[in-house]
This record gives C-alpha cells, sequence and structure tokens, in this order.
C-alpha cells in the first residue's frame, strides 16, 4: 500500500485527478491512498492566514513555516515517511528513473507551493526531495503533484491491468516507444506495417525494438548511449 499525503491550499485543483480513471481505480482496489490536506486548516490566525510579505521586500507572497510545519508534524506523529516531497521548478527535473524508486516507498508527503514558494526553512527543515516537471512555470505545485502522484501510481504492480503494459512504456527502458496499430487493417488506404499481421511474435517483438530504436534515435537521441 502507498500513502500519499498531499499538502496544498488549492485542494479542490486535486479533487479531480485522483477520482477518476487510474488513480481511482488503484484507490478502488485498495493499493493506493490519497489524502489531501488544506494547508488553510492549519492557519495560526483566526484570519485563516498562511502567506505573508517576503523579509526584505519585493513582490509575492510566501507560504509561511508555521502552518506547514504544524501539518507536517501532525502526519509524522501519525506514521513515519519515506519522502517529503515539495515540488518547485527550481527543483530536480522528473524523470521514469525517480518515478520507479518513489513508486517503491509507502508514505509519501507532497507539499505544493504557490505564489513566491514557501519559506527557506520548510526547506531545510522537513523537504527530502525537491522536484521540477520540466522547465516552465505553472501557478502553483498542485498540477505538478498530480503529475508525479500519477507517474509513480501507474506502475505499483497491480493499479495496470496489463501489468506488462507499464513495463512497455516509453522511457521505460530509455527508449520512446515503437508505433501501435489496432483494426480496421486498412483505413482509407492507409494499411498496417506486414509484421504485425503475421502471428510471428519474435519477429514482432524485434520490429517493435527497431522501431523504438529509431524513433528514440531520431526524436530524442539526447536519451540513448553515446556510441
Ligand atoms: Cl513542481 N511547480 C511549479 N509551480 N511550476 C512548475 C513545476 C512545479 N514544475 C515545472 N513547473
Amino acid at each position: 500500500m502507498t500513502r500519499f499525503d498531499i499538502i496544498t491550499c488549492q485542494p479542490s485543483l486535486l479533487d479531480g485527478p485522483f477520482s477518476h480513471s487510474i488513480l481511482k481505480r488503484a484507490q478502488d482496489k485498495g493499493l493506493v491512498e490519497v489524502h489531501l490536506h488544506d494547508l488553510r486548516a492549519y492557519a495560526i490566525n483566526k484570519h485563516g492566514q498562511i502567506d505573508d510579505y517576503a523579509f526584505g521586500g519585493g513582490a509575492g507572497m510566501v507560504l509561511m513555516v508555521e502552518p506547514i510545519a504544524k501539518c507536517i508534524r501532525e502526519l509524522q506523529a501519525q506514521r513515519s515517511y519515506d519522502a517529503v516531497i515539495y515540488m518547485t521548478p527550481d527543483g530536480q527535473t522528473l524523470n521514469q528513473a525517480t518515478s520507479n524508486r518513489l513508486s517503491l516507498l509507502e508514505n509519501i508527503i507532497i507539499l505544493c507551493g504557490h505564489y513566491k514558494g514557501v519559506d527557506q526553512r520548510v526547506r531545510d527543515m522537513f523537504v527530502t526531495h525537491e522536484i521540477s516537471i520540466g522547465d516552465y512555470v505553472l501557478s502553483g505545485g498542485e498540477l505538478a503533484a498530480a503529475v508525479l502522484a500519477d507517474s509513480i501510481i501507474r506502475i505499483i504492480p497491480g493499479v495496470l491491468n496489463d501489468e506488462s503494459s507499464a513495463l512497455s512504456d516509453s522511457f521505460q527502458d530509455n527508449l520512446l516507444a515503437p508505433p501501435v496499430y489496432s483494426r480496421p487493417a486498412d483505413f482509407e488506404g492507409h494499411g498496417v506495417p506486414e509484421i504485425l499481421l503475421s502471428g510471428n511474435t519474435p519477429k514482432v517483438e524485434e520490429w517493435r525494438f527497431e522501431q523504438a530504436v529509431q524513433r528514440t534515435r531520431e526524436r530524442r537521441p539526447d536519451l540513448l548511449p553515446e556510441e
């Protein structure tokens, strides 16, 4: 069982992704639990304040250390966590190897940033991993957290119906996935590679590997080992 505790000031942004499709099925099967925590509930004053001006001035608010510390400490008092992940554009760029490693963990806290981010002391005191999902800026960490959780959850054994299918994804062996075809065998004169209709499984596997290598060489040569 993998448990995610996601700390956010916009929980409604995350209601959707986890109540549909594969992510919902994983929870229904008891393989995953996702708990959303509204940072507002941990505000330290009656105004529900969770952000404040940055010392030294400048535009943008900073998420305060106290509410986040309170929320994380309450969670850590209930169980031990294998990772406290802060979603931030200045974190390590997410890749398949990182998702694979994180999929082996049991209890994961994901902290979503907003505004100018969180007080640096949160990062120094509580955070074990800082992850970005790419070199562009989102308005908050919520969508990035959904991306990270999806990439982890879908490779947990038993989550996908056909267990081999996560293994044949693009990136799983640093190769892009080969092209796929389904019926009809002819669509408006556009056919399907003959080999796929042959029933010769070893030949099909060989063809798929060649196609994967060719696609990777053309589109993402950076993924291939240097010659
Ligand atoms: Cl994790 N957060 C935000 N706000 N923007 C991002 C990101 C994360 N990853 C890429 N852009």
